[in-house]
């Protein structure tokens, strides 16, 4: 009797204590998950810690968090992490880093930003390990793939992103089939009342410093242009199922997003801009926890302003709805063309501006593949990448 009591006890235990596999640990996200692992040591155990190039900064996660497997994708970065950690942890590198660090764990948080993270994504899905999904690019290319795929291995997906773990929050109000519309929040970035004319004159100094929140660069460069609410939108579509997706600019970032019911409902899901909440949320559902962050005091709010887009300066949103109804890879081209823009703008090879001609151009030459295997989705990336790249080397 005692005996079974025991047992009893520590499943419970051990069913509290969620391992985390962290895919591109050294980045935003991957840090302010981290942060919450570090304020709630009971909850969750570190399984493996994945990050690009940055081996300094993995080594010393590695050494506080104590994971059993770290991955490095800088194959020549192996040595140097392999040395600085104790023989008690596998280190591998590039391929291997994703399979072998996402097996057994309970939930994989795909935080690597770019095409690049679709590849952790399958990998997750593959092993049957949930997905808290920050990497917008994955859906985005390879949306419909990505979610029956999940489906077929009975994994959860859910939503990291700020926009989208509000409607996913809002949702829980109500029945799927009593949706109506989504509306993504936009803070607009920088540039939101800047003509076409001021656009022309936009550093990438100007650019990197976004009014409301903290992020990485490529994100950073994609809400200044709008490409960060285009990709959102076509997320959207593939982790809740309905094309009725709107948005709209909302500068003070305070309504993350709403959702209406066919009754005229409209819920929506505030806070003070903050990445804690839904990273949290993510791995801990439908349990909530305590959260460092500064509480929301509507009395001392003041005024919420919430504007019209101007989708003849802004174009990307009205280019990903249009790429979202041809269907097949047009997304995916969506998606590598503005890839390879943004990163030609944070190179300094073209101006602002030319990130939307680029992607604009982009959607209308290349060839769309209609009902793509994830092969073509991996194919067309590349192409439209490359070629773009190619056009602007010196
Ligand atoms: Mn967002």
């Amino acid at each position: 009797m005692r005996y079974a009591f025991c047992i009893k006890k520590t499943m419970i235990k051990q069913q509290q204590h969620k391992t985390l596999a962290i895919i591109g640990s050294t980045g935003s996200i991957g840090t302010q998950t981290l942060d919450i692992v570090r304020r709630h040591p009971k909850l969750f155990g570190v399984h493996s810690l994945v990050a690009h190039s940055s081996a300094d900064k993995l080594v010393g996660q590695a050494l506080e968090f104590l994971p059993k497997v770290v991955g490095i994708f800088d194959e020549s970065k192996y040595d140097f992490v392999r040395a600085a950690l104790p023989k008690s942890i596998a280190v591998v590198a590039e391929q291997d880093a994703l399979t072998m660090t996402v097996q057994g764990a309970d939930t994989c948080v795909a935080s690597v930003v770019g095409m690049q993270g679709l590849s952790s994504v399958i990998a997750a899905i593959e092993a049957g390990v949930d997905v808290a999904l920050a990497n917008k690019e994955s859906l985005v290319a390879g949306g419909g793939l990505v979610m029956e795929l999940a489906r077929r291995n009975k994994v959860k997906i859910t939503p990291i992103d700020s926009e989208h773990s509000a409607v996913w929050q809002c949702l829980k109000s109500g029945r799927k089939s009593d949706l109506k519309s989504i509306t993504l929040t936009a803070s607009g970035g920088p540039f939101r009342t800047y003509t076409k004319e001021q656009l022309r004159q936009v550093t990438l100094q100007d650019a990197l410093k976004h009014p409301t929140w903290a992020m990485g660069a490529k994100i950073t460069i994609d809400s200044a242009t709008m490409a960060n609410k285009a990709l959102e939108i076509i997320e959207a579509r593939w982790l809740f199922g309905t094309t009725n997706i709107d948005y709209v600019i909302h500068p003070e970032s305070i309504i993350h997003s709403t959702v209406e019911f066919k009754d005229g409902s409209v819920i929506a899901q505030m806070s003070h801009p903050t990445m804690e909440i839904p990273i949290q949320l993510a791995i801990t559902y439908p349990k909530r926890f305590d959260t460092a962050i500064k509480r929301l005091d509507l009395a001392q709010m003041g005024k919420l302003t919430f504007v019209k887009p101007n989708e003849d300066v802004f174009i990307m949103p009205r280019l990903a709805k249009e790429c979202l109804k041809k269907g097949g890879t047009a997304p995916a081209i969506f998606n590598a063309a503005n890839e390879a823009a943004n990163e030609l703008f944070r190179n300094g090879k073209i101006t602002f501006l030319d990130i939307m001609s680029i992607v604009e151009r982009a959607v209308s030459y290349f060839k769309i593949v209609d009902k793509p295997t994830l092969e073509n989705i991996y194919e067309v990336n590349d192409e439209v990448y490359k070629e773009i790249i190619m056009n602007y080397k010196v």
